[in-house]
């Protein structure tokens, strides 16, 4: 069945090889998942630029970030029995984790939304600290005046958290640290205050009771947050019974406040789905659409580092007013582009 996307047909905008890795000896292995915004009179996207050396068949090695920001290379043979090595995106060993890539954010603008390339004068971030020596993924861009708020996940051996930082000049940022502690992550702050109260979608994870289920939080100055309530869960026998977690901000509709979310399944096949918050009291959920917007078809979303997946954290509602321009990563390797229109997605949420 096909879905409601549709796709640009440039796709892929942007590959591994259209790009420079940022440190001698590593090789990049995915451009992905990227934050969307307007600056400057362009649209600029925020992209996950996942990096290692190249794989032999001897050792996985991936590089991991130490304390003063220098990147060393961890090298496990492959026969080595405390090696748990099925997923592309991490690995166990000797019971600890570690992500097979490092993660840093690079920007990239562009004057029609297509052709995108790389911005000079601009700095590419990079992870620092301790909760960030295993990088930073899949920021949400939120403008709220002229300040842009960057919320991302921030990896490390103590866990997976979100960390914040904001700019207005995407030259000087001002770090928050990490503002959501693990395990969480998509996090997405809405582009304006409900009630005088800042408001956020994230995604705290339990390994015991509970799941990969998305909240929704309250602050008062959009760096604290409080009143954390469970609103959207898994649901069995679903496309999105392993996993939920918000896109990018929702979008203000006259019908109310419109998510695009990811869903898995436990066969980590990815798809976008839709919700819909009440515009006065975000807390309540109005509609929940049980069939997916998009999902993986297209060649280079079935294939590539981590296939069968479709994964957005940022768009652009169009001047026309009903078209949603999407960017997302494919199979965890390219940036690729999609429309879709706001009354298709409120027919698919039966309003
Ligand atoms: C997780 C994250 C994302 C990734 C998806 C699909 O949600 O690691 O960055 O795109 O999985 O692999």
């Amino acid at each position: 069945m096909p879905d409601i996307a549709k796709r640009f047909p440039q796709n892929p905008l942007l590959s591994p090889k259209d790009v420079t890795p940022s440190t001698e000896g590593l090789h990049i292995a995915c451009l992905l998942n990227p934050g969307v915004f307007k600056f400057d009179g362009k649209i600029w996207l925020l992209v996950r630029v996942a990096e290692r050396p190249l794989q032999n068949e001897i050792v996985v090695s991936f590089p991991i970030l130490n304390e003063k920001g220098g990147t060393e290379i961890m090298e496990i043979p492959l026969n080595d029995a405390d090696l748990i090595a099925t997923d592309a995106r991490v690995v166990r060993y000797k019971g600890v984790d570690y992500l097979t890539t490092l993660s840093h954010l690079r920007l990239f603008c562009s004057e029609d939304g297509v052709k995108f390339k790389e911005p000079e004068g601009y700095p590419k971030l990079f992870g620092t600290g301790m909760l960030q020596t295993f990088g930073i993924e899949d920021c949400r861009v939120t403008q709220m005046d002229d300040k842009y708020y960057l919320t991302f996940t921030a990896v490390s051996a103590s866990g997976v958290g979100v960390g914040m930082r904001t700019t207005t000049d995407w030259k000087n940022f001002e770090s928050f640290g990490m503002i959501l502690p693990p395990h969480n992550k998509d996090c997405a702050i809405f582009e304006e205050k409900v009630n005088g109260m800042y408001y956020a979608l994230h995604r705290p994870s339990s390994v015991d009771l509970g799941g990969n289920y998305i909240w929704l939080a309250q602050s008062p100055d959009g760096v604290h947050w409080g009143n954390h309530q469970c609103i959207i869960k898994t649901r069995p026998d679903n496309w999105d019974s392993a996993r939920v977690g918000a896109g990018a901000a929702p979008i203000k509709t006259d019908k109310g406040w419109l998510a695009i979310y990811h869903g898995a399944n436990i066969e980590h096949q990815y798809c976008l789905g839709v919700f819909l918050l009440d515009i006065n009291d975000p807390y309540k959920v109005i509609a929940h659409a049980t069939e997916p917007i998009m999902k993986p078809l297209e060649p280079y979303e079935l294939s590539g580092f981590f296939g069968h997946v479709v994964f957005t954290n940022g768009h652009i509602v169009e001047p026309d007013g009903d078209t949603v321009t999407i960017y997302y990563g494919a199979a965890d390797e390219f940036v690729c582009g999609a429309k879709f229109s706001l009354n298709e997605i409120f027919k698919v949420l039966g309003i």
